[in-house]
């Protein structure tokens, strides 16, 4: 029986996915990269790629690039670019609905208590585009699995990926 659930969990049934998440510059001033990337470790999501870097605007325009038309989308690559962020790439079972659903909604208004936005902001889409500022809702994280592979391909090199196994594997996938 152990051995089928090895077996099982090596082929992982094209359930096992990565997701791309990006501790924004206002989660990394504010000193809530630990407090963030605790919520993920403690559902058993593994982190297979980590860094810190200070994008440029021809980067954070590459992408953003789906949001090239938005009226915001200038305050979006503004706002990523002003300060370091913290990538990371989280390995496990449909990882990347269960990032977005720790993470919450996009608007942190509406975004219930018990994630991550709803948690640690507070302000709507709708004043962020009032006040001309790129949403600060603390982290991204990616939309769908296409997404996730191209972030993943666009953020991080192949010999920056790693595999391992964490003790706590044997649990929880
Ligand atoms: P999410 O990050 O939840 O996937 P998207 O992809 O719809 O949300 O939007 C990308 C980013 O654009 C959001 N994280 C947010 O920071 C910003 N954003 C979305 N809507 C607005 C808006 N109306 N005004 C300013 N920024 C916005």
């Amino acid at each position: 029986m152990e051995q089928e659930i090895q077996a099982g969990k090596a082929r992982g049934y094209g359930m096992i996915e990565r997701s791309l998440v990006i501790i924004k510059p206002d989660g990394v001033e504010r000193c809530l990269v630990g407090e963030i990337i605790k919520r993920f470790e403690n559902t058993g999501l593994k982190i297979v790629g980590m860094k810190m870097v200070w994008i440029d605007k021809k980067f954070a325009e590459q992408h953003y690039k789906a949001h090239k038309s938005k009226p915001f989308f200038r305050e979006l690559v503004d706002f990523i670019t002003e300060g370091p962020v913290v990538t990371f790439i989280l390995e496990g079972v449909h990882a990347v609905d269960n990032v977005r659903r720790l993470v919450g909604t996009t608007s942190p208004h509406e975004s219930p208590p018990g994630t991550i936005r709803g948690d640690f902001a507070h302000l709507s889409m709708a004043y962020a585009s009032k006040i001309g500022s790129g949403g600060k809702n603390v982290i991204h994280a990616s939309g769908s699995k296409k997404e996730a592979d191209e972030e993943i391909k666009l953020w991080f090199k192949k010999d920056e990926i790693h595999s391992y196994t964490t003790v706590h594997e044997k649990h929880v996938f």
